[in-house]
């Protein structure tokens, strides 16, 4: 645990979690300074403790890289004597959190209701894969569900071709992303609570939260049905009939606002898949690009000045600069196009950002020593302030803070160990 004076120490946090999308929320307060209690099922813990392991016996990236500085607590909250430790616990704890399939927490014997009796200040944060009412309420969700229920899939990939199905994002957009939503709401009802003195529930859905990130898409849907075309698509204007059912294409790589964008093709693309830039052609940067690239003639030419001018001859344009590129590399195209004020950078690999010295040096990408594991990295704070260094610590082990934790609520040794041998904790 880090030494500093961290904002969120003193909010005790129960994390009922598991998988990515609750634990992403719990890391982030716990790197903050929360004290965040991971609450597992004795003998098992969260799935990701074992899956895809790297490290026969040894906890899994999947879950080292998600529960950092938190405290373990095992405990079977299906049990009486378990109940009893998490009806004491919510008594004195600020927040709890939990993605548990919809109406475990029910069954388990804690709804908001019976929380609330026990301690009316708790905030209790859900995430669930639909919102509470939703036609689909009932569903469990992951990741890739998410996605397509919240309209990424839809609008990813390519609209022609073999590969033109609807396509999902490596990026966590519907574990991660709802998490990151949900620590807002968190923050949000204790700074409320400081005002009324009461908890309350926080909910964010998977697709809600997606649908969040793909605002832009829901913008162009309403452009689309007004106008019966979209003009900064790659359809435009020489594919049209992508546009004729008036529902939003996918869009390949185009740039999603108003400035047209691609991946290009950079040297070596033929052996190194991730020999790209990407490219983006911004309005007022034209000029600087026709001398980027040694095309001065297209600042004067009346087809090339203006963006609506550009539309029809964007793929012309983009293979223009292409062959520009194809004695650079990802990274000396970037340096040349940087002096020119031109919004691009390199695709990077996994391995390039692991190594980047820049990731390292912010604290984007920090080493952490595992007492299991040994050493491995990990994604640091994205957030950065101005008088807070978050530090990454290791994960608990299963189970590891037990003892401490029920020591805390005022259980004897002898009661602990009575818990221990009925493998209640
Ligand atoms: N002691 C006793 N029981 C425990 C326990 C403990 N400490 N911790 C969990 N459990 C029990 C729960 O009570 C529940 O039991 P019941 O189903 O009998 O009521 C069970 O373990 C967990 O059920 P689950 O539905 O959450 O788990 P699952 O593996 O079947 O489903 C998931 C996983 C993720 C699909 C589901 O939890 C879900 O839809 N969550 C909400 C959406 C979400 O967060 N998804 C993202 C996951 S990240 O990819």
């Amino acid at each position: 645990m880090s030494t500093q004076n961290l904002p969120l120490k003193g909010i005790k946090i129960i994390d009922f979690t598991h998988v990515q999308a609750g634990p992403a929320c719990t890391q982030l307060l716990a790197w903050f300074g929360a004290d965040v209690i991971k609450l597992e099922r004795p003998g098992a813990g969260d799935v990701t403790r074992s899956q895809l392991r790297d490290i026969p016996d040894a906890d899994a990236l999947y879950f080292t890289m998600l529960n950092s500085n938190k405290r373990g607590l095992t405990l079977d909250t299906k049990t009486p004597a378990g109940k009893e430790v998490l009806e004491k616990l919510i008594k004195e704890s600020d927040v709890m959190v939990e993605n548990f399939g919809p109406g475990a927490l029910d069954r388990m014997g804690f709804s908001w209701e019976y929380i609330q009796q026990l301690n009316p200040k708790m905030i209790l944060a859900s995430v669930k894969g639909f919102s509470d009412g939703h036609h689909y309420e009932d569903l469990k969700v992951y990741e890739n569900v998410a996605q397509c229920a919240g309209g990424s899939a839809s609008t990813t990939g390519w609209w022609k071709g073999e590969n033109s199905e609807p396509t999902i994002s490596a990026a966590a957009l519907g574990d991660s992303n709802t998490g990151m939503h949900l620590a807002i709401g968190i923050l949000t009802a204790y700074i409320g609570r400081q005002q009324t003195g009461k908890g309350q529930k926080v909910a964010v859905s998977m697709q809600d939260a997606v649908l969040n990130l793909c605002r832009v898409k829901m913008r162009d849907q309403q452009r689309l049905e007004r106008l019966g075309y979209l003009e900064e698509y790659p359809q435009y204007p020489h594919e049209m009939d992508a546009f004729k059912d008036k529902v939003t294409p996918r869009g390949g790589n185009a740039g999603g606002g108003g400035q047209p964008g691609w991946i290009l093709k950079c040297k070596g693309w033929q052996t190194d898949p991730n020999a790209y830039i990407y490219f983006t052609v911004q309005g007022h940067a034209w000029e600087p690009i026709c001398d980027a690239i040694g095309k001065p003639e297209w600042k004067t030419d009346p087809a090339y000045t203006t963006p609506k001018a550009r539309q029809p001859h964007i793929t012309e344009i983009f293979a223009t600069i292409e062959d520009w590129l194809k004695d650079k590399t990802k990274f000396e195209a970037v340096d040349v196009l940087r002096k020119f004020d031109i919004p691009c950078a390199p695709v990077l690999s996994m391995k390039e950002l692991l190594r980047d010295e820049s990731l390292r040096k912010s604290g984007s990408i920090v080493e952490v020593q595992h007492p299991v594991r040994g050493s491995y990295y990990t994604v640091g704070s994205p957030i950065k302030f101005s008088d807070l260094k978050p530090q990454v610590t290791a994960s608990p082990l299963l189970g590891q803070h037990t003892d401490e934790i029920l020591g805390e609520l005022g259980y004897s040794k002898d009661q602990i160990a009575t818990m221990h041998a009925m493998k209640v904790v």
